[in-house]
């Protein structure tokens, strides 16, 4: 694959998706629930979806599109090149904020993953990540991720999953602070960015997490499910992302053990 072309090509898909959203958002649009009465997806959603599969299939034939919004369904490998997307991450902020939602893309080759974009739409916030090439955000390189002391560390989760673990409750007390955005792959662009220690979810999707893992691999950050083993990009499960002295000190703090 021409790394490069694919890149510009990718860049160009989520410009034309950021000026569509942009005049959808505040407008009336199609709203339907999918597993539950707060799971939303909205006709932008959709539309979004549908312009990347016609981009690709277009520009790219042999490449295939695994989306959140039905296009999933045809992928159950990842050979070749598959490009893992969420037209929208953080559809509830979109319909009540009418901002903090990302377009998420993930491109991966054989299953490894090659470039990686988290763009905040309204905020035009690019954070973009090719391999063994270090993360940018808007054209400037992250720094290394630093050591942090759990005590000092700013900790992001849904604050839903506290009201059922007593041990995520007592790290509520430890850290400095607990942050929750609702979008999984801004969340992830911001422990590359260093502006949170670590980030934990127990229910995401490939297209949640394949765009922000690879700007954690490249700021020297560290993501993996819950238990510790390397996510797959091909089933739904838990994420646990940090900077890797709070992974450490976190998971001690959490007794996960595997
Ligand atoms: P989404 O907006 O693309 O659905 C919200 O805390 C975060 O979890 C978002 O990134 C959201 O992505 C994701 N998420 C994954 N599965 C979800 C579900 N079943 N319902 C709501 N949010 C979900
Ligand atoms: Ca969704
Ligand atoms: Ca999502
Ligand atoms: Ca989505």
């Amino acid at each position: 694959m021409d790394r490069s072309y694919v890149i510009e090509k990718a860049t160009a898909y989520i410009k034309e998706a950021q000026t569509y959203i942009k005049e959808k958002v505040n407008t009336e649009y199609g709203i339907d629930t999918k597993a539950n009465k707060d799971d939303l997806v909205t006709d932008v959603d959709k539309s979004v979806e549908a312009l990347f599969q016609q981009r690709i299939n277009e520009e790219f034939p042999g490449h295939r599109l695994m989306g959140e919004e039905g296009s999933h369904e045809n992928i159950h490998d990842l050979d070749g090149v598959v490009w893992i997307l969420d037209p929208i991450d953080g559809t509830v902020n979109f319909v009540h904020m009418g901002t903090n939602f990302a377009i998420s893309l993930g491109i991966f080759e054989n299953g490894k993953p090659v470039y990686g974009v988290v763009l905040d739409v309204m905020n035009d916030e690019w954070f973009t990540a090719e391999a063994g090439q270090g993360a940018y955000l808007n054209g400037r390189k992250l720094q290394k991720l630093n050591p942090v002391p759990l005590e000092k560390a700013l900790v992001s989760f849904n604050t839903g999953w506290m009201l059922k673990d007593e041990k995520l409750r007592e790290v509520v007390r430890t850290v400095r602070g607990t942050r929750s955005y609702g979008s999984a792959a801004i969340e992830l662009a911001y422990v590359a960015a260093g502006r949170l220690d670590a980030y934990i979810s127990f229910h995401l999707a490939p297209w949640d997490i394949a765009g922000g893992c690879i700007l954690i691999e490249e700021t020297g950050g560290i993501a993996t499910n819950y238990k510790g083993e390397p996510l797959d990009f091909l089933e739904k499960d838990t994420l646990f992302a940090a900077n890797p002295a709070v992974y450490k000190e976190l998971r001690e703090a959490l007794k996960i053990t595997i």
